[in-house]
């Protein structure tokens, strides 16, 4: 089920830059440049007439109500409740060591600098309403807002054709702290908090998952307010040598290829019997999954399995790819920490696998996807936050510094921001 590629074949095939890998097109693309576009100009009318088409019904209220939050417990299981604040608790004391102070450094006697860190007024979490509905992904977006200090929170969700939304994620998003809930989603709703209609109050940033056309809509509107990331598919990487549990393996391939035809599971293993014992756990264990026929067919078209001469050599081919996420699952597994180089987020050990973290650890489940982890990181309190610098210098210390600043300034031929240096220590 799982294709078996050579190190030259895998590094060709999946760690090329040369293929594009956003999730939408140009169709997709077109679409929703008129969504954006209906919705800026002729706000909720325009909306209404979306959410009509794409959800199947227009709300009566658009946001949910303070009762229709407070029935939403009701509808959910006291053994789920449960466990989401079980794991909002961890996720929240994992961020909480996030948050840093501004900071005021005296460079000199006379010049003062720092940092202001403050947080985003209002962010929107979207959150999908169909195929991935998961109140943990409210969890991973709001708890790391509230904890910056946002002080509007708006989560986005479709409704189940203008009716209500799916309770769980009502009840997520109370657990987490999200501030309001509008009954809106796709494209649509992106617009909305983007540019804002007479119901809903435009926010500064906007971030979680969704399909194409959400992908596609926060493309468009980033600029105009920031947003968190364009996510690809899901992916995990496992390296594992002899020692690793070849039924373990084949759980947490499967875990990740559950997820969408698309999503991606690839091994890096020294050992030959660790494959060849993994392949069969895969077939054994993908019949017996509900979502065996999504698995599959995300294994067979898009996953990867590796022999390699060395632990060295997987860490290579790793890094190369760039995974959301790394599973190690070799012998001394955590001195092995120093060869990440780049990885979204990484699971230490044959006890810790990615649901781990998908759920309960702390650490974040938003994370780069599709090798943006060269050059990115997983959601975070920062994400949340500004950083303002500011400087103050005495005269003196402006007298000091006025020679370098008017030298550069003559130099870029701007006298005037030479004159505003001159004009001060001339005087
Ligand atoms: N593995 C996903 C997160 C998730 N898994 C949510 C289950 N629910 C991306 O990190
Ligand atoms: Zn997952």
């Amino acid at each position: 089920m799982i294709p078996i590629f050579t190190v030259e074949k895998f590094t060709a095939n999946f760690t090329s830059r040369k293929t594009k890998k956003q999730p939408f097109d140009a169709e997709v693309l077109q679409t929703v440049q008129e969504v954006i576009e209906n919705v800026s100009t002729r706000g909720d009318e325009a909306l209404k007439e979306y959410t009509e088409k794409f959800d199947g019904g227009v709300p009566g209220n658009w946001e949910v109500t303070a009762e229709e939050r407070k029935q939403a417990w009701e509808q959910v299981s006291p053994e789920i409740i449960e466990a989401l604040k079980k794991a909002a608790g961890n996720i929240r004391s994992f961020h909480s060591k996030q948050l840093q102070q501004s900071r005021m450094m005296e460079l000199s006697d006379d010049i003062i600098a720092g940092q202001l860190f403050r947080p985003i007024a209002r962010v929107g979490i979207y959150v999908p309403g169909g195929k991935a509905c998961y109140p943990s992904t409210v969890l991973m977006n709001a708890i790391p807002a509230v904890l910056a200090g946002v002080s509007e929170i708006i989560m986005v969700t479709p409704s189940r054709g203008g009716q209500e939304i799916a309770p769980i994620l009502s009840v997520a998003a109370d657990i987490a702290g999200v501030h309001k809930i509008y009954k809106i989603g796709g494209s649509q709703a992106i617009a909305a908090l983007a540019y804002g209609t007479e119901t809903i109050e435009p926010v500064d940033k906007i971030v979680g998952p969704g399909n194409a056309y959400v992908a596609a809509a926060k493309s468009l509107v980033f600029g105009d307010v920031g947003i968190d990331m364009i996510a690809g598919p899901s992916e995990v990487a496992i390296i594992a040598d002899e020692t690793a549990n070849p039924a373990f393996i084949a759980a947490d391939l499967l875990a990740q290829a559950e997820h969408d035809e698309k999503a991606r599971a690839f091994l890096f293993t020294t050992s030959e019997r660790i494959l060849e014992e993994t392949i069969v756990e895969v077939e054994k264990q993908c019949a017996q999954l509900p979502r065996k026929d999504i698995a599959s067919v995300s294994l067979k078209n898009e996953g990867a399995a590796v022999v390699v001469d060395s632990i060295e050599e997987a860490f290579a081919l790793s890094n190369a790819l760039a995974p959301e996420h790394l599973e190690i699952q070799v012998e001394n597994a955590l001195a092995q920490l120093s060869k990440v180089k780049n990885a979204g987020s990484v699971f230490i050990g044959n006890y810790t696998p990615e649901p781990v973290g998908d759920y309960f650890a702390g650490p974040n489940h938003v994370l780069p996807t599709v090798g943006t982890a060269r050059f990115s990181s997983g959601l975070s309190v920062d994400d949340f936050i500004k950083k303002t610098t500011y400087v103050s210098y005495s005269e003196k210390a402006l007298r000091n510094a006025a020679p370098y600043i008017e030298a550069i300034a003559e130099e870029e031929q701007l006298s005037g921001h030479a004159r505003a240096v001159k004009v001060r220590v001339n005087k």
